[in-house]
């Protein structure tokens, strides 16, 4: 049962509470229950929120996650806090005595989409908006954290930019942030978990209403197998990429990358950062990655299509993701008004039974669409305001403040639900989750 839509004025007020009221002072958590930690690309969203609160509290949420950067120029996924209750934890990663990972910090040893560099732009703008006093927070900010950024780009580009496709690696499923989405069925198909899996006990279960909005037991071992393999080649860069047995040519991690590597250049140019050499690099990164993004599309449709690079494999299974061309612009004019329309129609984001028209982590009219489980059906609003952003961005004003209505909708009951049930708009997953919280914010401040 839903309860009534907000106001604006008080889903504002609600939204701001979600992100004070999960704000340890150096990070806001994830959530409060579910994830008490913070998240690579969590933190980033809502740093972007935070800058509508307070330009300088979103700019302390950055600094908190760039001091975990690892020495090599990763930023990991998980910055853990002294909270316990979170499965697999700090002791599980065993990171502690990995020579990248900063000593003053616990992290976990993988990444995230690297959407840092887009976050630091949009609060760059949002203080543009606001005084003159945040104009120049945040451009200092953006000044003292350009390095570190670039930084964590050129780890990208030189250790996961997949020579034979061009697309960004991830070496784990929990990399692309869409954990449990079917894009990875067939990949982890190749993951068996071996006999001297260290056993465990999940947590996440217990921090949901119905542990069927999850994912499966069998996808954790799955998981938990990787981390294993991962721990064992002491999380060196190198060695990674050969040694899980998940390796994935990713898609939208590849578009988010084009994006961010833009937007980072971008950056450089605003604030006459005498960094000629490091922009030409980020451009060529951005080409590359749009680039191998339209490579890997299909040329009838324009859906995007990951890769397994263990067998060189294009994937069949058509996501959220496959709309990945249309965040980054990688597509010519004739496919992307045709992928447009795929993902505006019927299938997907203007399926008639839809609560609210954003677009769906599966296709209901998708055999393997599951409603309620995690990223195998749900709408999550995180995602719908990346596509909103991203059409803003592309000038396709009417479609961006269309997607932001319709986001707000699907928020619109101040729960902040991780995800949400796509007929009913009911809440799911973890609730009070900050980027939930922050991305409707931005929603309600823009375009
Ligand atoms: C594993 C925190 C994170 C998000 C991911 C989402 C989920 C973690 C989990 O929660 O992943 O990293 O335990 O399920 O899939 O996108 O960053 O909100």
């Amino acid at each position: 049962m839903r309860l009534p839509r907000l106001s604006p004025t008080t889903l504002a007020d609600r939204a701001a509470t979600v992100l004070r009221d999960n704000d340890t002072g150096a990070l806001v958590t994830a959530s409060p229950k579910l994830y008490p930690h913070m998240w690579s690309w969590d933190a980033a969203f809502i740093a972007i929120g935070l800058a509508y609160l307070d330009v300088r509290r979103a700019v302390t949420e950055l600094d908190t996650l760039l001091s975990a950067q690892w020495s090599d120029g990763m930023i990991p996924h998980i910055v853990f806090t002294e909270a316990t209750g979170y499965f697999p934890g700090p002791d599980r990663w065993g990171t502690d005595a990995v020579p990248q990972c900063p000593p003053h910090v616990r992290t976990s040893g993988i990444c995230q989409p690297p959407v840092h560099a887009i976050a630091l732009r949009r609060i760059v703008d949002t203080a543009r908006r606001a005084s003159q006093a945040d104009v120049e927070l945040a451009e200092t900010f953006a000044t003292r954290a350009w390095r570190p950024l670039y930084r964590w780009h050129r780890w990208l580009a030189r250790h996961r930019m997949s020579e034979s496709c061009g697309l960004i690696t991830i070496v784990h499923g929990w990399e692309s942030g869409m954990d449990n989405s079917p894009r990875w069925d067939s990949p982890y198909a190749h993951v068996r978990p071996g006999p001297d899996l260290p056993p465990y006990v999940r947590l996440d279960t217990l921090g949901v209403e119905d542990p069927d909005e999850r994912p499966s037991d069998d996808e954790y071992d799955r998981y938990l197998w990787i981390i294993e393999q991962l721990r064992r080649a002491d999380y060196a860069p190198e060695a990674v990429v050969t040694n899980s047995d998940f390796r994935v040519g990713d898609v939208f991690t590849t578009a988010l990358f084009a994006m961010a590597c833009d937007d980072l250049a971008d950056l450089a140019h605003e604030s006459s950062l005498e960094v000629p050499g490091k922009v030409a690099d980020l451009r060529a990164w951005a080409a590359r990655a749009r680039e191998a993004v339209a490579h890997n599309t299909d040329p009838d449709t324009g859906f995007a299509y990951d890769r397994d690079l263990r067998n060189g494999d294009t994937s069949k299974t058509t996501t959220i993701a496959a709309f990945s061309p249309l965040l980054c612009s990688a597509l010519p004019d004739r496919l992307e008004r045709r992928l447009l329309e795929e993902l505006t129609g019927p299938g997907w984001a203007g399926h008639p039974e839809l609560h609210a028209a954003v677009v769906p982590s599966v296709s209901p009219n998708d055999p393997g669409f599951d409603a309620r489980r995690y990223w195998r059906g749900p709408q999550w609003p995180v995602m719908a305001w990346l596509f909103s952003f991203a059409f803003h961005r592309r000038g396709w004003a009417e479609l961006a403040r269309q997607w932001r209505d319709q986001g707000l909708r699907l928020v619109s009951d101040g729960s902040f639900g991780e995800y949400y049930e796509p007929f009913t708009g009911e809440p799911l997953g973890s609730t009070q989750q900050s980027w939930t919280a922050a991305v409707t914010l931005d929603w309600l401040h823009s375009w």
